[in-house]
């Protein structure tokens, strides 16, 4: 039986999973579920990556070890996967100790074929944070993007090298001749003209930080990020421990990753593997991004939507089973946007989505075929006559789409195996509406009504077969429905789409609409209400904003709050008055570097009380990964003067 790779990007732990994540494992999913659909002995894996100093921050700023951490947010993803149906064969954290065996010993045998040297590591490094700096990122006059007006040192530090600048030509080379093994065009070519610039060696290990899998023969040393990162395909797969199931595997079909990330993966990692001596992924297909309002959906830019969330609005809003509505959203996101391009989501055109495509063509079909079984054939499925009409012309399409859908999913367009399955739905429905069995019932002649439904029921059987692997549940309702015995995802094919699989004389079991409609004017209403989680995405009117009074501020006086570690209280000048301020701002500024600061507030809030501080507004900052910075104006102002 051949084999079926096929990889998510491991994702980071340092907050919970969002709908950028389940774009991609989900779309994996349904690879993965398709190829076992045609046989294929499928190994589907995804992860998280749970390393490095970013990470060590956030638990230190959630007050907890890094493990602890790590541990309660690998679990929300966990959790999240399985609420979405996600059918992973394995979950890997770079925490197991099968992992860190494996990254030692490659990073071992690196350095002693050379590929890894020890030299020295230099850039922009801020003290107080441990961190190094992108020119791009430093403040003005070099300060430190964190720790406002604190000048960043050029530092070196002892770390050991990736010699990426010698495999260069072999790379390039190898691309080029390998077109397939990079996906689609636009990265591609982003990679070749990057490869062509020139490689610069990277550095692989960092002493500033202990929160990862230390460097075997130099411990004072650990792994930084990308080997210990991407190591983890080979890790799950089996390598070292397990030949039989590596061999088997290995190279993986297909890693998928967001197009941000194709660099680390077309790059390092064939490096990686070429220089320890290991075959080389046949393919990376790197994918757009989903955008909302054109914005990308992602932490540190406070856009964030919760799938599941979004699926119980949607289950509120329709009267479909969540699950359903799961599947709604795995199809939703897999049709609307061609995968590999950026794609925005919105909420009329999922509701659209549904109330068209799921509800009508698909739904439908058989809501308007199953009673007519049940009233005129004792719900029996009738038996099929000879072929006349428009019959065979259902069944070829049915059959010319089921030949198609493998060659599609190897080129993961989703979209065209939707729309190819589509094709089948909306023969199927304009069949039923031209043969009208009700019409050949009622003049008397049962049995040609008997095969045009059994044609109609035959063709949803192929169509809930082939969609099975987007559809997880509502196929199995419908397939229960059909009065078939086992599940669509149990199925083989080509012998499964094979016409005649339906079984005259079984019982069907009609039940309530799988994809009850949505009222979009009520849906209208509570459009955005649940499905957003921290930073809003859903939208607002100016006159809503305009409700915001924003105003310049001039900070007078600054102190900890006792028992509130995370928390100063401030005593500001908004104009000519005097405000308090409790601001969550402890942990990233001291309260002397604050006094005489100009900085945004909201005015007009309502006065609450915060760890006993009467807390007269809020001020304004900006949060990037785990860093918080204030917004100040960019020349002097008078306190008082207003913001929009
Ligand atoms: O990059 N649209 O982890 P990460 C589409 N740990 N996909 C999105 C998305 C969006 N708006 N937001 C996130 C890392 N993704 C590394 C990877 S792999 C060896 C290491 C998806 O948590 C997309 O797959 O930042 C993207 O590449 C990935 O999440 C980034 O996840």
């Amino acid at each position: 039986m051949a084999s079926y790779y096929i990889t998510t990007p491991i994702y980071y732990v340092n907050d919970v999973p969002h709908i950028g994540h389940a774009y991609t494992t989900i779309a994996a999913d349904v690879a993965a579920r398709f190829k076992r659909l045609a046989g294929y002995d499928v190994f589907f894996l995804t992860g998280t990556d749970e390393h490095g100093v970013n990470i060590a921050r956030v638990a230190e700023r959630h007050q907890v070890s890094p493990q602890a951490w790590t541990d309660k947010i690998a679990a929300e993803f966990q959790t999240l996967w399985r609420r979405l149906n996600i059918s992973n064969d394995d979950f890997i954290r770079t925490t197991e100790p099968r992992h860190a065996k494996v990254v030692q010993t490659i990073f071992t045998q690196l350095y002693e074929r050379g590929a890894i040297y020890k030299g020295t590591y230099e850039g922009w490094y801020c003290a107080p944070c441990e961190s190094y700096y992108a020119e791009t990122e430093l403040g003005p006059n070099n300060t430190c993007p964190v720790h406002t007006n604190r000048p960043v040192e050029w530092t070196a530090e002892e770390s050991y090298l990736f010699r990426l600048s010698q495999y260069r030509d072999w790379l390039l080379e190898y691309i080029e001749a390998h077109p397939g093994v990079l996906e689609p065009d636009g990265p591609r070519s982003e990679v070749i003209s990057l490869l062509r610039s020139g490689l610069k060696d990277i550095a692989v290990s960092r002493t500033t930080f202990t929160w990862g899998i230390p460097v075997p023969f130099d411990p004072k040393h650990v792994i930084y990020v990308w080997i210990d990162a991407l190591t983890n395909y080979i890790t799950a797969a089996g390598y070292l421990d397990y030949p039989a199931r590596f061999a088997r595997y290995w190279p993986a079909n297909v890693h998928l990753v967001g197009k941000e990330i194709v660099r680390f993966h077309a790059v390092i990692w064939p490096i990686i593997l070429h220089a320890a001596g290991i075959a080389l992924p046949k393919q990376t297909f790197a994918h757009g991004w989903l955008t909302f309002g054109g914005q990308k959906f992602s932490k540190s830019l406070g856009t964030v939507l919760d799938p599941y969330a979004l699926a119980k609005e949607i289950a509120a809003e329709s009267g479909a089973e969540v699950d359903v509505a799961v599947d709604a959203i795995r199809y939703f996101l897999l049709r609307e946007i061609p995968f590999g391009a950026d794609g925005d989501y919105s909420k009329p055109a999922l509701i659209h989505r549904f109330n068209a495509d799921l509800a009508n063509d698909y739904g439908n079909l058989l809501n308007r075929t199953l009673p007519l079984v049940e009233r005129h054939f004792e719900g029996r499925v009738p038996a099929r006559g000879p072929e006349q009409g428009g019959d065979a012309a259902l069944r070829e399409t049915a059959a010319r789409t089921a030949g198609r859908l493998d060659g599609l999913i190897d080129r993961l367009d989703f979209r065209g195996a939707l729309e190819a399955i589509w094709e089948i739905l909306g023969a199927a429905n304009v069949y039923l509406d031209r043969e009208a069995p009700w019409r050949e019932i009622g003049a008397g002649n049962p049995q040609r009504g008997g095969t045009v439904l059994y044609n109609t029921l035959e063709a949803a059987r192929t169509a809930t077969v082939l969609l099975s692997p987007w559809l997880p549940t509502a196929t199995q309702r419908a397939w229960d429905q059909l009065g078939l015995s086992g599940s669509p995802a149990s199925q083989r094919l080509p012998d499964a789409a094979r016409w005649g699989g339906l079984a005259a004389g079984a019982l069907v079991r009609p039940g309530q609409p799988i994809f009850p409609r949505i009222d979009t004017k009520a849906a209208a209403k509570s459009d955005g209400q649940t499905t957003t989680r921290g930073n809003a995405v859903s939208q607002i009117t100016i006159d809503e904003f305009k409700k915001v009074e924003l105003r310049i501020a001039e900070i007078l006086e600054a102190k900890p709050v006792a028992g509130a570690d995370k928390l100063l209280e401030l005593r500001i000048k908004v104009g000519d008055e005097t405000r308090t301020l409790a601001a969550g701002i402890a942990q990233y500024y001291k309260p002397a570097d604050l006094v005489g600061r100009k900085i945004v507030v909201v005015a007009n809030l309502q006065p609450r009380k915060v760890r006993g501080v009467e807390s007269q507004g809020m001020l304004l900052a900006a949060s990037h990964g785990d860093q918080v910075i204030l917004l100040t104006p960019e020349r002097d102002v008078p306190s008082g003067a207003s913001v929009s």
